[in-house]
């Protein structure tokens, strides 16, 4: 659904400020590393993008321990300590475990799953993180990926700073506006620095965003290579072409996500000092088919911000679009009215008559407060559905 489709939004949006023809980035510190250790995370507040839920099977493999899981009923029995026993009996909705083991080398380690059960099964996603301090600054590492491995570059995800956001894990990172080179061990324990030789550019995602809101995540990649750019008024990066992966924004109790949409590739070429024009003015496309004299429209409505960009998962979701049908001929209000349901069920269809002949066209109103005002266009009627 969130496909890049439209090559029509390039480079005309960005305003590329300065070509200030910056080189070498940060200066080339001596090698640094740390150590960082596991950090469960029961009250988990991270977003980390594209969030992966993995099914629950018959194993969990971390540290080279295959950790056994079981059905009893609506519930699961884990052997979280991996001696052949199952120790923890589940509730029958979500859990929090904490595995925990001596790896190959023998170093005893704990790896937290967040559990819940969903409509095609047990799910579950990292609750632990590892964690430590670089330069002064947190760094937390996340298995998104889910293999009981750190080392995952472009896979998992990264959280640099006091920031709940996380990028995807990356060969570089800004540390307090200076670039480094990134390394990890596959047991997440010992992280390496030194400083980034090349050329670089930077990102604004801020200053140009129309929006009520706060930009909270804004991840970008370019390979191996991945940054928030939400983190920083202006995000120094290594110059490429990125992609937008995903976002995250709240306008007092309202938050978002945004997906690429249809966004195109954006070029941070050497020297760039680009500052974004995204948010709204928001539209919303949608489709609707007709039979007969029945008008439906779905309400897999998609939003578009004025870059592609696209905004989903709206909450609270307050109320649902409106529906409205004219006459093409006339102007005249035919029909209108609401999507049905609302609140955790999602929408409902909207289904109206419409007079047979009658030449008309349909859109759709919609109000949010951080974007105002919503018009919405049908990309088209769509075939009509085979008889039921
Ligand atoms: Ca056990
Ligand atoms: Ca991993």
């Amino acid at each position: 659904m969130r496909t890049m489709t439209s090559p029509r939004l390039g480079l005309a949006l960005l305003t590329v400020l300065a070509l200030a023809g910056r080189g070498a980035g940060a200066q080339v510190d001596a090698p640094h590393q740390v150590q960082l250790s596991p950090k469960p995370l029961e009250k988990w507040d991270l977003i980390v993008p594209l969030e992966a839920w993995h099914p629950v099977g018959d194993t969990i493999d971390v540290g080279g321990i295959a950790f056994t899981f079981g059905a009893e009923g609506r519930r699961l029995l884990i052997d979280t300590d991996a001696d052949g026993k199952p120790n923890v009996r589940t509730g029958s909705s979500r859990e929090f475990v904490t595995l925990r083991g001596k790896d190959e080398s023998g170093t005893r380690f704990a790896y937290s799953l967040r559990l819940r059960n969903t409509p095609t099964g047990w799910a579950w996603a990292p609750g632990s993180v590892m964690s430590g301090r670089l330069s002064g600054r947190q760094v937390r590492l996340i298995d998104r990926n889910g293999n009981g491995r750190y080392d995952d570059f472009g896979q998992d995800a990264i959280v640099i700073g006091a920031g709940t956001a996380a990028s995807f894990l990356s060969r570089v990172i800004n540390l307090g506006g200076d670039l480094f080179n990134f390394d990890v061990s596959a047991d997440g324990r010992r992280v390496t620095i030194d400083g980034f030789e090349g050329e670089t550019a930077s990102i604004d995602v801020h200053d140009r965003f129309r929006g009520k809101a706060n930009l909270i995540a804004a991840v970008f990649a370019d390979g191996e290579l991945s940054f928030n750019a939400a983190d920083a008024r202006r995000m120094l990066v290594p110059a490429g072409e990125y992609k937008f992966i995903s976002g995250f924004a709240r306008g007092g109790a309202e938050t978002v996500h945004i997906g690429t949409g249809q966004m195109t590739t954006l070029e941070l070429p050497a020297g760039a000092d680009v500052k974004l024009e995204w948010g709204g003015p928001v539209r919303a496309e949608f489709d609707y088919t007709v039979h007969g004299n029945q008008l439906t429209v779905r309400p897999n409505v998609n939003f578009y911000g004025s870059f592609g960009e696209e905004y989903y998962t709206f909450q609270p979701n307050a109320r649902s679009p409106k529906v409205i049908v004219k006459d093409k001929a006339t102007g005249r209000v035919v029909q209108s009215g609401r999507f049905g349901g609302c609140c955790g069920g999602g929408f409902s269809a909207f289904k109206g008559k419409v007079p047979p002949g009658m030449e008309f066209e349909v859109t759709i109103e919609h109000n949010r407060s951080m974007f105002g005002d919503i018009r919405g266009v049908a990309r088209g009627r769509r075939p009509e559905p085979i008889d039921r």
